[in-house]
């Protein structure tokens, strides 16, 4: 049987990056957490230029290097990984790992992998209007892939930022709250080639992973750790 590159990629990542696409791991002997964030979105929306302008912007105790895997000029072909993490009082250490997906269509399976497990989601849309249908397209396919993942979509942490508020013949920002106002979602407005708005977003989203994981993790009681601090932590 013949497969696609994509299909081929998703499962090679599947097989060989398993580690790679873990996503929150108790490692109770190491007493090491490791929680995945991934930034979806549709193609050229700035996903990568999130995660370069966090990579500059935070200084947690653990940062590691980005690693930007197979690139076509701006566009990712593969993904783009950002390891961060740091130390709780109780001596746990809290790792993060933050992914970007491919936005091009093509690359649906490499989504699907990055995607998979994924323990919270920024949804980084483009705000030109030009882009309005290709958000909407990004968005469905997200819908679409967090089932075939089996994540549930309504108990996700998923916040959406819209990007490129610096470009000409934008959304208005009452344009955009309007039309989401109806989600559940928080919505953020950044311009990440400048850096305004990319650690808001970025805060947002952990504060909603931090109160998904907490009654499973216990961050207060066993790790003495508030939501504030695991904020300030992850920004160092
Ligand atoms: N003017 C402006 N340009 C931006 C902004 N964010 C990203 N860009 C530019 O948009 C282009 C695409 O950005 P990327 O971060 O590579 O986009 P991406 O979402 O990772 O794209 P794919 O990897 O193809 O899915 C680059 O030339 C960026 O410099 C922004 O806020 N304002
Ligand atoms: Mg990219």
């Amino acid at each position: 049987m013949l497969f696609t590159f994509d299909e081929v990629l998703f499962r090679s990542a599947l097989t060989y990056h398993h580690k790679i696409f873990a996503m929150t791991e108790l490692n109770e002997q190491q007493r090491r957490l490791t929680i995945k964030l991934v930034y979806y979105g549709p193609a050229l929306s700035g996903k990568t230029t999130n995660l370069t302008r966090l990579h500059d912007l935070l200084a947690p105790q653990l940062k590691g290097d980005m690693m930007t895997l197979e690139t076509e000029g701006d566009r990712t072909l593969f993904f783009d990984l950002l390891p961060l993490g740091f130390t709780a009082p109780s001596g746990l250490t809290i790792k993060f790992k933050l992914f970007t997906v491919p936005g091009q269509v093509a690359h649906d399976g490499t989504r699907k992998a990055v995607l998979s497990r994924a323990d919270g989601v920024m949804f980084v849309a483009d705000s030109q209007n030009n882009q309005i249908y290709n958000n909407g397209a990004s968005f469905d396919n997200l819908v679409t892939n967090c089932g075939m993942v089996g994540l549930d979509l309504s108990r996700l942490p998923l916040v959406v930022q819209f990007n490129k508020r610096d470009m000409p013949d934008i959304l208005s920002e009452e344009e955009i709250l309007s039309r989401w106002s109806q989600a559940p979602w928080p919505v953020h407005f950044a311009s990440a080639l400048e850096g305004s708005g990319v650690l808001e977003s970025f805060d947002a989203l952990l504060g909603k992973v931090y109160d998904n994981l907490t009654p499973e993790f216990e961050f207060q009681t066993v790790h003495q750790l508030s939501r504030a601090e695991f904020i300030a932590a992850v920004r160092g």
